[in-house]
């Protein structure tokens, strides 16, 4: 594991005891409750965040989870909430011996409002189960991860979680119609509404969202789902300049319109990383040499007529500017379609078999993504594979820098951070685009937001969790 600087301990709060273990064998049933098997739990995706947690709670209603933080909240026990634990800062596991409180046995879908395309659902389903289930309507979540296949709609939601579909939907926090959320102090908070709009006072539901365990559990969901399009098509494209990229996205954006689903872009460290280190990640392109400095960007059209027309008619726009396109691959079929996916969605796991992973998840300029990827690569080119890649279409850069030496990730982190975090103060944009500041990036936030801010989040973090017992020494520096 990463050498994790540890915080100093809030001296407010307990460990567990005999007789706390005793209370919760009182409430819940013995696979509700793991003492023995943590390890999974106390490592987060990354094995960078490694937590000494020695009770894992698995809940199966939101009464026992209100029974848990109402007990936890006056015996002073901290508690992290996890779902999926695919979160990427820290945030999903603990930094001390906290509680581990994990939403998994809270997995049943209520019920599916079919006029409006209204699920129910607990938080502790899994994304790729719930877009299963709203298939027979023809419907799926209105966001989409690369964790698909272990994240939770409810940690989606804690995180605020983005995704490369957001350039056709939006944020997720749109598609959140209501929530049930309980309260450190055990306080069932029933926010669950089905109206689209609904403007009767302060909108509270928002304030959870994107809290990252902060300010109270979240235990069911009222989401908004969106009809699949009747049809998919991906175009994978490989050019020689990241400026090539930008006019690329340029014509996507005019040409395609409404009709652009996502847009990705991937340097060539980055394409090399996948194909190197994922077996099932096959050579796309035929001219493809080692060296070479080639940039790609996948373009998903999603239409209900005219598919062809749409298609051919940016492929006709892009490849009539002289240079613009080396190669074009269209994917040919879904198998196709979800391969060429698969090659973007896999660059952070293949980052992680190159070494340990420092990821940067930021929001800035597009024109600068290239620029600031290859500053940190020139900084860090004798210790680190740095890749760059993301979701262009929002302006989010998401840069990965491997450890090639285990005795140097010090020296590594310490080339990067605080760096990264200066530079993109200066420049205006993001320290953390959509995967939150969890344990990672808490103590950077005063580059980000304005003492008075900061304050009034701390304040409102009070009004909630005044014994501070909620994923404590995260998101906000110095709780
Ligand atoms: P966890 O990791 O378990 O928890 C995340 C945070 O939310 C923690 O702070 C936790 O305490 C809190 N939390 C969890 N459940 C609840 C709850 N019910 N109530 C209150 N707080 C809760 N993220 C993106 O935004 N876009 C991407 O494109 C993306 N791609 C990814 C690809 C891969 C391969 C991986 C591994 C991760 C990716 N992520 C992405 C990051 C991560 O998947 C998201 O942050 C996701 O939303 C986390 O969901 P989870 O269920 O794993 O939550
Ligand atoms: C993505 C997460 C992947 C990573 O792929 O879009 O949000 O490992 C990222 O950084
Ligand atoms: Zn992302």
């Amino acid at each position: 594991f990463f050498s994790q600087a540890k915080k100093p301990r809030n001296p407010n709060h307990g460990s567990i005891q005999k007789s706390d273990i005793e209370y919760f064998q009182s409430i819940l049933s013995e696979s509700e409750i793991n003492t023995s098997d943590l390890s999974k739990y106390n490592v987060d995706w990354m094995s960078k965040y490694q937590g000494e947690s020695k009770l894992v709670l698995l809940p199966n209603s939101t009464q026992k989870i209100s029974q848990i933080l109402s007990y936890c909240n006056k015996n002073m026990l901290p508690v992290v909430p996890q779902s999926g634990n695919t979160g990427l800062v820290g945030g999903s596991v603990p930094h001390y011996d906290e509680i581990i409180l994990s939403l998994q046995r809270l997995n049943k879908i209520i019920d599916y409002d079919t006029n409006n395309d209204i699920v129910t659902t607990e938080s502790g389903v899994i994304l790729e189960n719930l877009n299963q289930y709203l298939s027979q309507f023809n419907t799926e979540a209105p966001y989409d991860l690369g964790a698909k296949g272990s994240c939770f709609v409810g940690g989606n939601i804690a995180t605020h979680a983005g995704g490369k579909y957001l350039v056709k939907h939006g944020p997720l926090r749109g598609y959140v119609l209501g929530l049930e959320v309980v309260l450190a102090n055990g306080q069932i908070m029933n926010l669950l509404n089905k109206s689209r709009k609904d403007n009767t006072g302060i909108d509270l539901k928002q304030i959870f969202i994107g809290s990252e365990g902060s300010l109270g559990i979240i235990t069911k969901a009222n989401l908004l789902c969106v009809k699949k399009a009747i049809e998919k098509n991906l175009l994978f494209i490989k050019t020689s300049s990241f400026q090539n990229i930008l006019q690329i996205h340029n014509i996507a954006k005019s040409e395609i319109g409404k009709n652009l689903a996502a847009i990705e872009w991937m340097d060539s460290y980055a394409y090399k990383a996948v194909i190197e280190n994922i077996k099932t990640a096959k050579e796309v392109f035929e001219s493809q040499n080692k060296i070479d400095q080639s940039y790609y960007v996948l373009i998903e059209i999603n239409t209900n007529f005219n598919k062809d027309l749409v298609v051919e008619q940016f492929y006709n726009s892009v490849s009539s500017v002289e240079g613009l396109v080396d190669e074009c691959v269209l994917a040919q079929n879904d198998h196709q379609f979800d391969e060429l996916w698969k090659i973007r969605e896999l660059v952070g796991s293949a980052c992680g078999h190159i070494g340990k992973v420092f990821k940067y998840d930021i929001s800035l300029n597009t024109s600068q993504m290239d620029d600031i990827t290859k500053d940190l690569r020139q900084k860090c080119f004798n210790l680190g594979l740095t890749v760059g890649y993301g979701h262009i279409g929002d302006g989010n850069l998401h840069i990965n820098i491997s450890c090639l030496d285990k005795t140097k990730e010090q020296q590594l982190e310490n080339q990067i951070e605080p760096y990264i975090f200066e530079w993109l103060s200066k420049k205006g944009g993001s320290i953390s685009a959509e995967h939150g500041l969890g344990l990672m990036k808490a103590d950077y936030l005063h580059l980000q937001k304005k003492p008075e801010v900061i304050d009034c989040m701390k304040n409102i973090k009070k009004i909630f969790d005044p014994n501070l017992i909620l994923n404590p020494y995260k998101i906000l520096p110095g709780i």
